[in-house]
């Protein structure tokens, strides 16, 4: 009993620590990147945050305007967002060269995730990890250097290169982030 008591002060002091890390003032290393996602009119349509864990990546987004149902969503190549097509994102982020979707064998790109499900309102909040992406060292996501795209249709998890998920509806640039949410 006693020594429980220990482990888990000695649990509280570990987060604790963690804590006063990210809370500090100076600016801290490039582990999140934040993208204001756009229509094709231009309208800003939602945000999207990548955020390096332990071995994986998290992509949370908060998107509305869509049409009810699935739509493919994935971190593309390069950091360009013109629309109306955004062509310019390239293709999806594949360091590793490998083919599309996490239901390839010979797959998945990097920058490939599951889908997004929008609701009846048009809105959809998303939260997905990756192991195969990451923000730090070789293959890594840089800061201006790649977009996240979000698709007119399901990505079917298998289809080289896309998964047929249709046009390019929304798009990103990924940027450099503190983490912290701008006043809007
Ligand atoms: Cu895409
Ligand atoms: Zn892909």
């Amino acid at each position: 009993m006693i020594r429980a008591t220990a482990v888990l002060a000695l649990a509280a002091a570990a987060s604790a620590c963690t804590v006063s890390v990210n809370s500090g003032n100076r600016t801290p290393p490039a582990r999140a990147l934040t993208a204001e996602l756009r229509d094709a009119q231009g309208a800003a349509i939602g945000t999207a945050t990548l955020t390096q864990e332990q071995g994986f990546v998290r992509l949370v987004a908060e998107v509305r305007g869509l049409t009810p149902g699935q739509h493919g969503i994935h971190v593309h190549a390069r950091g360009a967002c013109t629309p109306p097509d955004f062509a310019s994102a390239g293709g999806h982020f594949n360091p590793a060269a490998h083919q599309h979707g996490m239901g390839n064998p010979a797959g998945p790109h990097a920058g490939d995730f599951p889908n997004l499900e929008a609701g009846a309102d048009g809105r959809a909040r998303y939260d997905a990890v990756s192991q195969h992406l990451t923000l730090v060292g070789a293959g890594a996501v840089m800061a201006d250097s790649a977009a996240v795209v979000i698709h007119a249709q399901r990505d079917d998890q298998v289809t080289d290169p896309s998964g047929n998920s249709g046009a390019r509806i929304a798009c990103g640039i990924l940027t450099a982030s503190t983490g912290r949410r701008t006043a809007p």
